[in-house]
C-alpha cells in the first residue's frame, strides 16, 4: 500500500486524537494566516470560515512575506508548515516576529525550525506524514481550525465520506478524463482551489478552479468529454442548473454536497474538513491510473528550501 493512500485511510483515526487538542479562535483577535501551497491554502479556506462568523482574519503567501519584507497589521500571525522546514515559512516568521506580532507555529513535525522561532507551536506529530504530497495531516489541521471556531467531531462522518469517496470514485472511469476543473464558493473555493493542487501534484493533471457561476464567463470554453468537473455545492438552484449545463456539453459531472453524488453533512460550512476526503481520493486515484507514484510526485520535494 502506498503512503498517501494509508495517510487518507487513517484521517477517522486521527480526528478522534483532535480530542486532545485545545485551540480558539477570539472574536477581538485579528488574526493572519500565512504558508505556502497546501499550507497557504489552509490559511485560505479557515480565514474565509472566520470572515463569514464575524471574525477578522487575512491570509497571505510566506513568499510574499518574504520577498517584500513588509506584513499587514495583526495581532496574531499563525505560520502553517507541515514539515516546520519550508524556507519562507520560516523566514516569513522571523519577519514578522520582528514587527512585534505574537506568531503561532502550526505543524507536524517534532523539533523543526518553525517552532524554534515562534512565540508558540502547536505539534501534530501524530499527523506526521511520510509522503510528498499533504492529505490526511491537512484534513487534521483544518478541523482543528473548525474546532477552534465550533467544537465537531468529525470522526465518524470522515469514515462515512472514505467509503462513500471509495464506492463512488471506483465507479468513475478515470482513464477518460485528462482536465479536471473544481468549482465552489467561500470556503469551498478554497477546496477547489486544493482539489486542483492535489490532481496537479499527485496525478499531473490539466487543472482549474473557480467560483460555480464564474465558469460559465471564459472557461467553459476548454470543457470536453474529457473533463471532469467537481463541484462542491451548497445544493442552490444555479448550481444543478450549471450541472445540468456542463452534462449537456457532454462532461461528467462528481457533486459533492448534502445531496450530492458523494453527500456530506450540512454544518453551515463547518463540514469543510470532510469535503477534502473526496478529491484527496480522487487524486490518489488518478494517480494509480496514471501508472504514478503518488508518494513521490514529480519535480516536488516535501518542503521547498530555497538557497
Ligand atoms: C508546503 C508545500 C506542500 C506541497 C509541496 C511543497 O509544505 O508547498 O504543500 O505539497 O510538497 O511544500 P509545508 O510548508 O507545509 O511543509
Amino acid at each position: 500500500m502506498s503512503y498517501t493512500l494509508d495517510e487518507i485511510i487513517r484521517i477517522p483515526g486521527m480526528l478522534e486524537n483532535l480530542k486532545n487538542v485545545k485551540f480558539n479562535f477570539l472574536k477581538d483577535t485579528n488574526y493572519l494566516f500565512v504558508g505556502c501551497g497546501s499550507s497557504y491554502n489552509l490559511g485560505f479556506i479557515t480565514k474565509t470560515l472566520l470572515n463569514l462568523n464575524g471574525y477578522k482574519a487575512d491570509v497571505v503567501t510566506s513568499g510574499h512575506v518574504m520577498l517584500f519584507n513588509k506584513v499587514q497589521k495583526s495581532d496574531i500571525a499563525i505560520l502553517i508548515t507541515r514539515t516546520g522546514e519550508t524556507t519562507e515559512t520560516v523566514k516569513a516568521a522571523q519577519i514578522i516576529k520582528n514587527a512585534g506580532i505574537k506568531t503561532i507555529g502550526i505543524t507536524c513535525t517534532k523539533n523543526s525550525t518553525i517552532s524554534k522561532i515562534c512565540d508558540d507551536s502547536i505539534i501534530l506529530d501524530f499527523a506526521e506524514e511520510k509522503s510528498v504530497v499533504m492529505t490526511g495531516s491537512f484534513v487534521l489541521i483544518l478541523a482543528m481550525f473548525v474546532n477552534g471556531i465550533k467544537y465537531h467531531d468529525f470522526s465518524e462522518e470522515s469514515q462515512k465520506v472514505l467509503d462513500l469517496s471509495d464506492k463512488i470514485i471506483n465507479t468513475i472511469n478515470l482513464g477518460k478524463y485528462e482536465h479536471f476543473v473544481f468549482l465552489g464558493y467561500d470556503e469551498n473555493l478554497g477546496v477547489s482551489k486544493e482539489g486542483a493542487l492535489k490532481l496537479q501534484e499527485m496525478a499531473l493533471q490539466y487543472v482549474e478552479y473557480h467560483e460555480p457561476l464564474e465558469y460559465r464567463h471564459g472557461p467553459i470554453s476548454r470543457l470536453t468529454e474529457k473533463t471532469l468537473v467537481v463541484i462542491n455545492s451548497k445544493d442552490t438552484a444555479e448550481e444543478k442548473k450549471l450541472i445540468k449545463d456542463i452534462k449537456k456539453l457532454g462532461a461528467t459531472t462528481l457533486e459533492i454536497s448534502f445531496e450530492g453524488d458523494i453527500s456530506v453533512p450540512n454544518l453551515n460550512g463547518f463540514e469543510v474538513p470532510l469535503r477534502l476526503i473526496p478529491i484527496q481520493y480522487l487524486g490518489y486515484k488518478k494517480a494509480i491510473q496514471m501508472g504514478y507514484n503518488p508518494d513521490t510526485p514529480k519535480n516536488l520535494s516535501k518542503s521547498v528550501k530555497l538557497e
